[in-house]
């Protein structure tokens, strides 16, 4: 496990986190899988056939906000996103670039691991899998990790990071996004619980190896999937 103890404020986050999954491990471990045969999870019509909500979920209209507790202020004009690693055309975008690329509107969940879940989110914003196509990953390219302003990382394999709900949003409920949510742009995983979408995202790595981010290092499932309630790894 990394050492956060030089950093008192951000060993407090990570310890009480942690005791979340202390508490909720035998329980999540007892509980079985749930059928998953194609998820999709992006707004109502990818809820069809599944329950209202994922396992243990609870739904809230508030939007709760969870970070390490540094919550950098990034303005348009320092804005940036670089997509590199093993890939043939590395890249970086501003914030013009990024408005040029071809946005998306979609509605989605969100499901935190602390067990709220907002659902039926309006997102605007650009496919991961744009960006990413940009980049021409290798062939060997298999998993991605993501990196934020406040030094957050997160990992994805690059078949979940395709897909066609995984935004870089710059948009939600119809506003731009708020700094507190990681504005202006960050990643959603609606298929996957939130801590796999990075929140002031400013690096996308591709890579032929995977690499645990953040959470995935302290304990956190690998894989994420709500909907099997996959909050944990062993
Ligand atoms: N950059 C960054 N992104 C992050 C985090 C973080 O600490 N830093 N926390 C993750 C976690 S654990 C969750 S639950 C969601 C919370 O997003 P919200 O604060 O917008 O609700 O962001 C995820 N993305
Ligand atoms: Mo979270």
């Amino acid at each position: 496990m990394p050492d956060d103890n030089d950093d008192p404020k951000l060993a407090r986050i990570v310890e009480a986190r942690l005791k979340l999954r202390d508490r909720f491990g035998a329980a999540s471990y007892a509980t079985p899988s749930q059928a998953d045969p194609t998820p999709r999870g992006s707004g109502p019509p990818n809820r069809h056939g599944m329950p209202q909500l994922p396992i243990d979920q609870v739904s809230t209209e508030k939007w709760p906000v969870l970070d390490l507790g540094r919550q950098p202020e990034v303005s348009h004009a320092r804005w940036k996103l670089v997509v590199d690693g093993a890939c043939v055309r590395p890249y970086e975008l501003d914030w013009a670039g990024f408005g040029a690329l071809e946005q998306t509107s979609d509605v989605s969940d969100f499901h935190c691991v602390t067990k709220w879940s907002r659902l039926d989110v309006p997102w605007r914003g650009v496919r991961v899998a744009e960006a990413i196509a940009h980049a021409e990953p290798r062939d060997g390219a298999r998993f991605v990790l993501f990196h934020a302003t406040d030094g957050y990382t997160t990992n994805l394999p690059l078949a979940e990071a395709l897909k066609p709900d995984v935004l870089l949003v710059h948009t939600a409920d119809g506003k731009p996004l708020a700094r507190v949510h990681g504005g202006p742009v960050r990643v959603i995983t609606p298929q996957l619980y939130a801590w796999k979408g990075a929140k002031w995202v400013c690096r996308i790595e591709l890579m032929t190896a995977d690499r645990r981010g953040f959470w995935e290092a302290r304990g956190y499932s690998n894989t994420a999937y709500p909907w099997r309630n996959d909050r944990y790894s062993t």
